[in-house]
């Protein structure tokens, strides 16, 4: 008979971590209560029951993979990614390179039409799709603002004495018609041992460190990653207030809970994997966490994901909700407009800390 050591039945507990689910059919103080645990201990989690119509993501969906089944010279002309377009391996404009190949596309309906005619042989058809997509996840994306606010304490829809308001101050950001909000369509494209040999494509390396006293270690993970999979988009945390992610059923998201600490999100395309975005912890005055994030590629299949990132207007100042700030919790950050994070995340390479630099002491 074999007797498990402590140690075993540690790791075979860990195999069971799981984001937490977000059910919105459920009652609405109870999900506001457990959205903020979620956004508090994990800063992400995945929506069950989110109300965005099958048909709209598989339109978007169908149009994405149409445009990346398309030869390179192809989708190159839908390039260069600045401000928005097709970008390949590249990210950002400090060398940061992953195997990713995507679509950065802004919010803006006119601008989505504008692009569409590079991108697709049906530009219409594309931008409709585009268009009710973000729509869709704008609504919902404004929903979990929403439900945050309340269960902060911080927004009571049904007040009517308060500047008539019928959103939060969060979701006020991203309703608002300079919002600065983006779609990225990333697709990354399988990678096999034998290439691995002989492409050195990512820079950013895995700095992964002995995490035997972590209660996330999992050394199957950890080795499996290693070995066989590339990384497809380094380690970041997203710049924005609140990210919306659905991808198809093919792994690789990994979120960072510690330092050198990788716990595997798993796919399901019948939820949104949501995440706390940078603007969002300064507003929350760091009652909310923006973690880091990477994805690795599949060595046999492709993984698709579409990820709406809702921001403020670029004049838009951040700084922490009064209510959040006292003297056992002073301001953690200066004020900031969007504007200004933007120009920061920038200049800086993918994988450092934006929000540090904005740090008080
Ligand atoms: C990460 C989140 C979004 O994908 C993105 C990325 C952006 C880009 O790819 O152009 C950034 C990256 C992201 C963070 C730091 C900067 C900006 C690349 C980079 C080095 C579109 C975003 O807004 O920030």
């Amino acid at each position: 008979m074999v007797v498990a050591t402590p140690t075993q039945i540690h790791i075979e507990k860990i195999r069971e971590v799981e984001l937490p689910i977000i059910d919105l059919s459920a009652e609405r103080s109870e999900v506001s209560k457990l959205i903020v645990k979620a956004c508090s201990e994990f800063g992400f989690f995945k929506v069950i029951n989110h109300g965005v119509p099958e048909d709209v993501i598989t339109r978007m969906e169908e149009e994405s993979y149409g445009f990346f089944a398309k030869p390179g010279c192809e989708k190159q002309r839908a390039g260069p990614v600045n401000p928005y377009g097709y970008g390949s391996k590249n990210i950002g404009f400090n060398g940061d390179v992953g195997e990713v190949e995507y679509l950065l596309l802004s919010t803006n309906f006119v601008s989505i039409s504008q692009r569409s005619k590079t991108i697709s042989n049906d530009p219409l058809k594309f931008s409709c799709a585009v268009g009710g997509y973000i729509e869709a996840v704008r609504d919902l994306a404004c929903e979990l603002l929403d439900l945050m606010a309340k269960g902060l304490g911080l927004w009571v829809s049904s007040d009517t004495s308060s500047s008539s308001s019928s959103s939060s101050v969060f979701s006020q950001l991203i309703r608002d018609v300079d919002n600065d909000s983006l779609l990225r369509i990333n697709h990354y494209p399988p990678l096999i041992l034998t290439n691995l040999k002989h492409t050195t494509t990512a820079t950013t390396l895995d700095k992964e460190e002995d995490t035997s006293s972590s209660p996330f270690h999992h050394p199957h993970h950890h080795d499996h990653h290693n070995n066989n999979n590339r990384i497809g988009f380094g380690e970041h945390s997203d710049p924005q207030i609140l990210t919306i992610l659905r991808s198809n059923d093919v792994g690789g998201l990994q979120i960072s809970p510690e330092n050198g600490v990788w716990v595997p999100v798993s796919p399901d395309p019948a939820t949104f994997c949501v995440n706390v975005g940078d603007v969002l912890q300064a507003m929350t005055n760091g009652r909310f966490v923006s973690v880091r994030h990477r994805v690795m590629t599949n060595p046999y299949k492709s993984r698709m994901s579409m990820a709406y990132f809702g921001a403020p207007p670029l004049h838009a100042t951040i700084a922490a909700i009064p209510e959040l700030v006292t003297q056992c919790r002073p301001s953690l950050y200066w004020p900031f407009t969007w504007s200004e994070y933007k120009k920061s995340a920038y200049s800086l390479r993918l994988g450092e800390s934006r929000l540090n630099l904005f740090r008080i002491l």
